[in-house]
């Protein structure tokens, strides 16, 4: 009998390409090679046809993207004999960061805006045992403080300004490539930080710049030396589309946003750390930012739930929300491949889900003519 190769995790699957060497202890919780799933019933309802990809980045270990780039960065920080880290967090980056930091052994310390984190983003931090400080302030509050603090006590930033970090959540890029055999026409992320929409670029720009330097002058990050080897024939990287919530939608304003408001709480952030490179992906790529609101956000995370059978949280669909008004106006032109980044599970946030739900609760007693009655009343 044979066993199909135990997949261990994203570094062990492309350590080539990032920076760990044979002697690096692996602080993995077997993240990356989430599921991309092609659409099948949203696409039709759509007034141009495209075919539409989602990767399902929320059956990530802790729910979300951001273990790819957690996996490397307490790696690296634990290599540099780090014993604490710290964040500042909308939620999930502190899921994550707690959890790394469990399986390292090591202690996590969260600040997490008050009053302002999804439900199922604070259980886990709590049950993961992180040090939770719970700030009088918002997500842009917290990272001012935790760069601040940083350089006044022995903890390592494993926020997206980590470096590893990005490098980490490259691989998504990598994923997809070797899935499809080529990059997809447009990429479509959800956008706070922008540290997710930076990472993808790098990814997408290794890869396509590649093998006998093919394609060196459209690679902005190796200098024309790329040494490694892929199974894809890849030539060409997606338009990048980063769409953020109207509340919080600096990208969209063109400065900065004091004081951010959306229902995607994961992305109420008026201060994104990758503001530099984020525009820099929009030019390279010749993609463009754009808003959704709130009811748009919802209606996109309720349609995906009910005709496709996939549950993101709200700031995840973001990314679908503004790709269907973008396909539909013909922006995203037709017979285009998209891939809409999913970024983290539905069950982060329990109670924006049940409070938007408008699916029948029929209560009935324990009683078979009851049950029998409410079944054939619903057919
Ligand atoms: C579900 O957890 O910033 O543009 O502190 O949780 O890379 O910031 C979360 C961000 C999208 C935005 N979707 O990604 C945090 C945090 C979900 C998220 C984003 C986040 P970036």
């Amino acid at each position: 009998m044979t066993f199909r190769k135990r997949y261990t995790g994203l570094i062990e699957n492309y350590r080539d390409r990032l920076p760990v060497s044979d002697n690096t202890r692996l602080i993995s919780l077997g993240e990356g090679n989430t599921p991309l799933i092609q659409l099948q019933n949203i696409p039709a309802l759509l007034d141009n046809k495209v075919d539409i990809y989602v990767k399902y980045e929320g059956l990530n270990p802790t729910g979300s993207f951001k273990d790819r780039g957690m996996t490397m960065a307490v790696t690296k920080a634990v290599e540099e004999g780090a014993k604490a880290i710290i964040c500042a967090s909308t939620g999930n980056t502190s899921a994550s960061a707690a959890a790394y930091a469990a399986r390292a052994g090591i202690t996590a310390f969260v600040l997490i805006p008050d009053g302002k984190i999804a439900q199922g983003k604070l259980a886990q931090a709590m049950m993961e045992g992180a040090i939770i400080l719970q700030i009088k302030g918002n997500f842009d509050d917290g990272m001012r403080l935790v760069k601040e603090v940083a350089s006044h006590a022995p903890v390592t930033i494993v926020n997206s300004i980590n470096p590893y970090r990005l490098q980490g959540q490259k691989t998504a890029a990598f994923e997809i490539v070797d899935e499809l055999g080529r990059a997809p026409d447009f990429h479509c992320l959800p956008v706070g930080n922008a540290g997710n929409i930076t990472a993808h670029w790098i990814g997408y720009s290794e890869y396509a710049c590649f093998g006998e330097n093919k394609g060196t002058e459209t690679c902005a990050y190796c200098d024309g030396n790329c040494k490694f080897k892929r199974d894809a024939e890849v030539d060409s990287r997606p338009t990048m589309v980063g769409y953020q919530a109207s509340g919080s939608a600096p990208f969209m304003r063109g400065e900065m946003v004091d004081d951010p408001e959306t229902v995607a709480t994961a992305i109420r952030i008026g201060h994104p750390q990758s503001w530099d490179y984020a525009w820099k992906v929009k030019e390279e790529s010749g993609g463009w930012f754009d808003e959704c609101s709130d009811e748009e956000i919802l209606a996109a995370q309720k349609l995906l739930a009910e005709k496709e059978g996939v549950f993101c949280e709200p700031a995840s669909a973001t990314s679908l929300a503004g790709a269907m008004r973008d396909i539909n106006s013909g922006k995203i032109p037709e017979g285009s491949t998209v891939v809409c980044t999913l970024t983290g599970h539905g069950l982060k946030d329990p109670d924006t889900a049940i409070k938007q739900s408008t699916a029948p609760v029929v209560k009935v007693d324990a009683d078979l003519e009851q049950v029998k009655n409410a079944i054939l009343d619903n057919m």
